[in-house]
């Protein structure tokens, strides 16, 4: 199975990105739209993980979020990969201070390591996004990154990390797909200094 660990997107912040998107929909018919239901933090992507390692996973997860404090985030600016004149992914960013985050994504790739699913891309640089939209050939997508690198979502506090399954509809990657959660797992909830 298919399988990434991430961030949930809460209702009201994916409301305020999809209000501030949604104009520039019909303007780009080339994109592929990501779905809002389908919106996330990706922490690490583990891609194909078989049914032994996958139970690993539970005790390796929960280990690696229970090490990290609740955590604030926010959705804002937009970029492109691999580059805003030949984009293929479309995303807005994680705004403030990703320090945190990126210190939560070293901890869940460590852990699934260990679990026996290294991460696919583990060595390159966590860059936290939220993939708005995809394109199966190159685009010149510069001045809708400038329309939404303004954007400045209001921020939440994250609680906790999800193991999410991706099916893929007819088994193609670029079909778009559909994700069910496995597994959750608390972050540690901050002392409150006082008591
Ligand atoms: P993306 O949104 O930038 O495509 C499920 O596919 C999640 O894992 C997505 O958030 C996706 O990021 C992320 N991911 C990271 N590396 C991936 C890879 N090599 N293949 C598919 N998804 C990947």
């Amino acid at each position: 199975m298919r399988l990434f660990v991430a961030v949930a997107v809460p209702a009201q912040a994916a409301d305020e990105l999809d209000d501030a998107v949604a104009p520039a929909r019909p303007s780009w018919p080339g994109l592929r739209w990501t779905g809002r239901d389908a919106w996330h933090l990706t922490l690490a992507f583990l891609g194909e993980v078989n049914e032994t390692v996958s139970a690993r996973l539970g005790p390796r997860l929960e280990r690696a979020a229970a090490r990290h404090s609740c955590l604030p985030v926010s959705l804002g600016g937009a970029g492109a990969f691999p580059a805003a004149a030949r984009a293929r992914v479309l995303w807005t960013g994680v705004q403030g201070e990703p320090r945190e985050l990126a210190a939560l994504a070293a901890s869940v790739a460590a852990g699934a390591r260990r679990a026996g699913a290294p991460p696919a891309e583990e060595g390159r640089p966590f860059r936290p996004h939220l993939t708005l939209a995809r394109c199966r050939d190159p685009l010149d997508v510069r001045p809708l990154v400038d329309r939404l690198s303004g954007y400045a979502g209001t921020p939440w506090t994250a609680e906790e990390i999800y193991l999410i399954r991706s099916h893929l509809p007819g088994g193609r990657p670029h079909d778009r797909p559909r994700y069910e959660a496995l597994g959750r797992w608390p972050l540690r909830v901050s002392a409150v200094p006082g008591t």
